[in-house]
């Protein structure tokens, strides 16, 4: 057989369905290979948003996504990706050509050394030099991709070993269960949570990454511990729950931080240190129980007492099986703080003042979306009131990006998210600098016939970093721009362009598009003068007076 038929078999033995890309001429016995298996091609426009797409696609799954590039150029443009990926502990397996091997007659024309550049980013980084070996580097490539903690994998099948025949036969998928966390682990782990006066509940990416939400939500109703989350771990138990505290989307001095300053201990369930600390450890402060596949990377603000290693669901139903409960145990200093929290979060969800606020978005779209519909957010200022405001009823259900935090993200991940979930609604929320970093993603969408959403927040400006900018008290220089007409832009895709000029017109035009076919694109003119007011100096300044 073919090495590039054998790769593709190699792919369809692991349940690849679709590989998101763009081939170049490095990839043709490939892509000839491709024509006719079960595994569909997404064309994109970008190598990047074609690496987002396939991380996108892992996350969700929990299976990894697949990228398709050509050599040089096309592989470079996967950087991003593969970062996003690998910091974000999504499953990726990008696929790129590169030119022959033993004899080329190109001198080093588009050649760069993609394995090397790949390796600090990815768990695995390798170049097929013999198409016998294309078995077991598949199989590797996609057991290491999954691996607690998940990553991204880079395999670069040169042009003449993709020609060349081989008669190699491909090995059985075999998954491995996870290991669970040692007894002596679990019972220290239940020592202190029950010496423990004042213990909260922390919840993070890793938790999102597996079905954990029922051991955890059944831990919490049999301790009545408080909760809270990190950006990554959003949704994991329904955020409507009683014992929610909210979503630490900054790492000090939210209203929110009040019940952590207060807190003797901190179960840590699935967090890492690659997302932003959602809090601080001090020397001689608070204790952290670190519950996770892996135990704690330590560093100057997070250095765990204890790590308890295992499958998560696994290790938290076990806890809670063991714990005894104090029934006097008074938790009411985290009820007062979550009543506090609750009404400065929602303060401005009526505020119909336009350009609009971004905590007015936050409550219409959760008015509008039900439990199982998906917001992707790219990155800006806005995530921050997202992830503090936005109530999440499902695990998985807002992807935002809290690890390599990059623009460009947002529109790629929500069609991988659409894509997969046809049946459900799909929001992606982007500003006007990062959306214009994928925007070509547009005829890509439309080509698919894909039913999105996508929201555009205008303010002409990289806002988050004039954010930090006058909070640091410099002048304002530097990071404002002109955007296209939006509308114009959408519709020569073949997507339908939207500019309402109030609260209520974004209202009804909000609602038309989530309720029609075809890719609306809304340019929404956004308020951010409370950005500073607000996150800059009123939570510096508000002590926890509860
Ligand atoms: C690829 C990339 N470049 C730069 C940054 C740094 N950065 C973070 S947010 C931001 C501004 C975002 O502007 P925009 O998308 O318009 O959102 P806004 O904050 O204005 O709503 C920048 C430049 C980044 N995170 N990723
Ligand atoms: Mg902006």
């Amino acid at each position: 057989m073919k090495s590039s038929d054998l790769m593709v078999k190699a792919l369809e033995n692991e349940g690849v369905e679709c590989i998101f890309g763009i081939p170049g001429e490095e990839n043709l016995d490939f892509l000839n290979s491709l024509n006719g298996s079960s595994i569909k091609l997404v064309l994109t426009r970008h190598e990047q948003a074609a690496g987002f797409m396939a991380a996108s696609y892992g996350r969700l799954t929990g299976k990894p996504g697949v990228c398709l590039s050509t050599l040089g150029p096309g592989a470079t443009n996967f950087v991003t990706a593969a970062a996003y990926a690998q910091l974000g502990a999504m499953p990726l397996v990008m696929l790129a050509g590169q030119k022959p091997i033993k004899k080329s007659k190109q001198g080093r024309f588009q050649i760069v050394d993609v394995v090397g550049l790949m390796r600090p980013i990815t768990k695995y980084s390798v170049q097929v030099v013999d198409g016998g070996n294309i078995p077991s580097i598949v199989r590797d490539a996609f057991r290491i991709a999954i691996e607690e903690r998940p990553g991204a994998v880079y395999i670069e099948l040169p042009e003449d070993i993709a020609e060349e025949q081989t008669d190699a036969s491909l090995f059985d998928v075999v998954g491995s269960r996870r290991p669970h966390a040692d007894i002596v682990a679990i019972d220290q782990a239940v020592a202190m949570i029950e010496a423990a006066q004042m213990p909260l509940l922390l919840i993070g990416a890793g938790a999102n990454r597996k079905a954990t939400g029922r051991a955890l939500k059944e831990f919490v109703d049999k301790t009545g511990i408080y909760f809270f989350n990190t950006q990554l771990g959003k949704g994991v138990i329904d955020e409507r729950h009683e014992r929610f505290l909210g979503t630490a989307a900054l790492s000090d001095h939210d209203f929110l931080h009040c019940a952590i300053d207060r807190a003797d201990l901190i179960i840590n369930v699935g967090h890492d240190v690659i997302e932003k600390p959602p809090f601080f450890m001090e020397k001689g402060g608070k204790k952290v129980i670190h519950v996770n596949f892996f135990a704690a990377h330590v560093d100057d603000v997070y250095f765990p007492q204890l790590n308890v290693v295992g499958d998560i669901s696994s290790s938290v139903r076990n806890i809670a099986r063991k714990i005894v409960i104090d029934a006097d145990q008074d938790f009411s200093y985290f009820a007062r703080v979550k009543r506090e929290v609750e009404s400065h979060l929602s303060k401005y969800f009526e505020d119909d003042r336009f350009p609009l606020l971004p905590q007015r978005l936050v409550s219409m779209l959760r008015e509008q979306l039900a439990g199982e519909d998906i917001i992707t957010l790219d990155n800006g200022v806005y995530k921050i009131w997202f992830a503090r405001n936005y109530k999440c009823y499902q695990a998985n259900t807002m992807l935002l990006d809290n690890a390599l935090a990059t623009m460009g993200a947002g529109l790629p991940s929500a069609m991988a998210a659409k894509l997969l979930n046809p049946d459900r609604k799909v929001v992606s929320v982007n500003g006007d600098g990062g959306f214009l970093m994928n925007s070509q993603e547009l005829e890509t969408a439309v080509r698919m016939k894909l039913d999105l959403v996508v929201i555009i927040l205008n303010d002409s400006a990289y806002g988050m970093i004039k954010w930090k900018q006058e909070g640091m008290g410099f002048e304002n220089f530097g990071l404002d721009f002109n955007n296209p007409d939006f509308v114009k832009y959408a519709d020569s895709f073949g997507a339908i362009g939207h500019r309402p000029e109030s609260a209520e017109e974004f209202h009804a035009v909000l609602s038309e598009s989530l309720n029609s076919s075809g890719v609306h694109v809304i340019d929404l003119p956004v308020d951010y003068s409370l950005n500073h007011s607000i996150l800059n100096v009123l939570l510096k300044e508000s002590a926890c007076l509860i």
